[in-house]
């Protein structure tokens, strides 16, 4: 009897392991303790790479060290960012303007960093909008925003924003076909009739301030992913479309019937010489473009009113369609320029396109039909091959510099590596769950730096401590060093992460240590010492030109404040030490606060509504007497 009992509570051991195994997922993926020192980033010292990665639904950018995946910053881009007073501020309220008004909320998808003969030259990182089409510039010396375009005749911003390999332009297209220009028609008359526009946003190579060169006009087929030709495929653009069928609602058509759909390949060059001799015409559209000025410390929104269209049918050789099964998401194209791979949602299997084969089937006019009048390249004489079955729901794919590709699949949730020239899986790794994008550091230029992988995941369900009904989003990381591929960190992550761009950390670290010299501080209401600080009334308005420097205001006593009165908090920041920002908040104002950096003047509106005497604090920890830097406002009866 004694030793049945045992045997049953052995076996009922047994299964409880088993059913703690089958449960415990989050060991799914675990290493051998050896892989934790790859993400081991001692004390002091710093990571390898930056990482830029995408907050989606958030509309801000997160700034990650790579390979410890630990959180350094999150840069304000498309939505208010209380913590730093951004889109809150006078000075950067501008930012966020558009034709539609003030929208203090964005959609982020794609980040690319800027390029100089197809590398990375650490200049500039973009970012698009996909809601209220825009695309902004962020400087990667002062990790701010510095300028926001917003795309005319476009509805979801998605194709966007990638870089040529000068940086020439950022390029942006249309996700959803609309009607263009924007009027009141049937929706079910979508075919034929709604438009996905292609912009490409010329960027100046000394200031970086972009504009739109160019709209291509394009049937409406959802244009989802571009990428640039490199190399010697530099001056072509290709762009993944989905829904070639012009379904307009899911309900009736769906955008999956045809077997293939396109990809767009656009001769850009082509198209900017005919612009040159005078190709395209004006159209009226309203747009907003909001520029940061650095010695003035503000930004200005200008409302541009029309913008260059040209139709591809007036220019021979500006467009061709590569039929691509099934409703190719990412488009990527290889380091050497030679290989487009479509990523076809829908299909078990990735198509790869030649370059050569392209330009020879041009030439040769192996056509297969036309849509719109745009000549459709026969499958065959562009394709190089299929790799058959890699896995299920492939969505993008990055190079290394050995000839391999990296492929995500959304529905096996996992990233595939295979080798272009031979079509050959060599590696397959499970993560956690349902990847849609992935990053190589410069994965997207002709310089890869192939030593870690960034997956980013959709799905976390398990992997963290549960927080409620929502779970953060996460991103996994991998080192594609050797042959195999070998995931070694999970991290979390800001919002959505879609896109992420890397680059080497000493591309940045100099120059990014940068401090806002005072002498050149050109803000209409800076004062550059403490004895310029005062208090100025014009009418019902306030004017307090106010100074901090560790650790008092100046002015810190004001009174002759009225309920009723705007005053207007000018504050600049004195110090000139490298990382020692002030704050400063009002009681019951209607913004955040301010954090000013060394040498930056910022200013918020505060309108007291009851008398009293009320007191400011800075909100930053700056010295062993932050609690001290206070003052008080007096504010009278009306
Ligand atoms: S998208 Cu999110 S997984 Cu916006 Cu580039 Cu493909
Ligand atoms: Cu200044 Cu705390």
């Amino acid at each position: 009897m004694k030793i049945f009992h045992k045997l049953l509570a052995l076996i009922s051991c047994l299964f409880l392991v088993i059913g703690c195994g089958n449960q415990g997922q989050n060991n799914k993926g675990a290493l051998d303790q050896s892989m934790a020192e790859k993400a081991y980033v001692p004390p002091g010292q710093h990571d390898e790479f930056y990482g830029f990665i995408s907050g989606g639904f958030s509309g801000q950018l997160s700034v990650y060290g790579i390979p410890s995946g630990r959180l350094f910053r999150v840069i304000p881009v498309f939505s208010q960012d209380p913590e730093k007073g951004y889109g809150y501020n006078e000075e950067t309220k501008p930012m966020l303007n558009t034709s539609h008004g003030f929208v203090p909320w964005g959609d982020a998808h794609h980040p690319d960093i800027s390029q100089t003969n197809g590398e990375l030259d650490g200049r500039w990182v973009f970012i698009n909008e996909n809601n209220t089409p825009r695309v902004a510039r962020i400087s990667l010396e002062t990790f701010e925003t510095e300028e926001i375009l917003e795309i005319p005749n476009s509805a979801g911003n998605h194709s966007s924003a990638f870089v040529t390999e000068n940086t020439e332009y950022v390029v942006c297209g249309t996700r959803f076909g609309v009607p263009v220009p924007q009027r009141d028609m049937p929706i079910k008359e979508y075919k034929g009739n709604f438009k996905g526009y292609v912009s490409f946003v010329k960027v100046d190579q000394k200031t970086g301030e972009m504009n739109i060169a160019f709209q291509i006009s394009m049937p409406g087929f959802n244009w989802d992913l571009p990428h640039p030709g490199r190399g010697k495929s530099h001056g072509w653009m290709f762009v993944s479309s989905y829904n070639t069928e012009e379904a307009h609602s899911l309900l009736e058509v769906n955008a999956s019937q045809n077997d293939k759909d396109f990809i767009a390949a656009i001769n850009w060059k082509k198209i900017e010489e005919y612009v040159a001799k005078g190709a395209g015409k004006m159209q009226k559209a309203k747009y907003a473009h909001n520029v940061w000025n650095d010695k003035k410390h503000l930004a200005t929104s200008e409302i541009k009113d029309e913008v260059l269209v040209v139709d591809p049918r007036d220019i021979p050789g500006a467009l061709y369609f590569l039929p691509t099964p099934k409703s190719p998401h990412g488009c990527d194209v290889d380091p050497t320029g030679e290989y487009i791979v479509g990523n076809g949602k829908l299909s078990a299997s990735l198509t790869v396109h030649s370059y050569t084969k392209m330009l020879d089937a041009i030439e040769n006019e192996k056509f297969d039909g036309e849509a719109y009048d745009i000549p459709i390249l026969n499958f065959e004489a562009v394709n190089y091959g299929v790799l058959e079955k890699p896995g299920l729901g492939p969505l993008h794919t990055e190079f290394d510099t050995r000839g391999n590709a990296y492929t995500t699949f959304f529905i096996s949730s996992e990233v595939v590596k295979w080798n272009i020239k031979n079509l050959q899986v060599i590696d397959r790794k499970s993560v956690y769950y349902s990847v849609g994008h992935l990053m190589i550091p410069g994965g997207n230029s002709r310089k890869p730096f192939d030593k870690y992988l960034v997956a980013m995941n959709k799905i976390t369900k398990d992997r963290y401590l549960p927080t409620g009904p929502e779970v953060c989003q996460s991103a996994q990381l991998f080192d594609i060093s050797g042959d195999k591929m070998e995931m070694f960190l999970d991290f979390p992550t800001i919002g959505e992460p879609h896109y992420a761009a890397g680059c080497p950390a000493d591309l940045l670290t100099k120059k990014s240590q940068k401090i806002f010299q005072l002498e050149e501080n050109e803000h209409p209401y800076v004062v550059k010492s403490q004895a310029e600080s005062k208090v100025i009334r014009e009418g019902k308005e306030v004017h307090i030109y106010m100074s901090m420097i560790r650790s008092h205001f100046s002015p810190d006593n004001i009174e002759g404040v009225k309920v009723g009165d705007k005053v207007f908090f000018h504050v600049t920041n004195l110090e000139q030490d490298y990382d020692v920002p002030h704050g400063i908040a009002m009681i019951g104002a209607n913004t955040s606060e301010l954090l000013i950096m060394p040498g930056r003047t910022e200013t918020f509106i505060w309108e007291p509504k009851q008398v009293g005497v009320w007191p400011f604090y800075c909100t930053d920890f700056c010295s062993a007497l932050h609690q001290e830097m206070q003052g008080y406002i007096r504010v009278s009866p009306e």
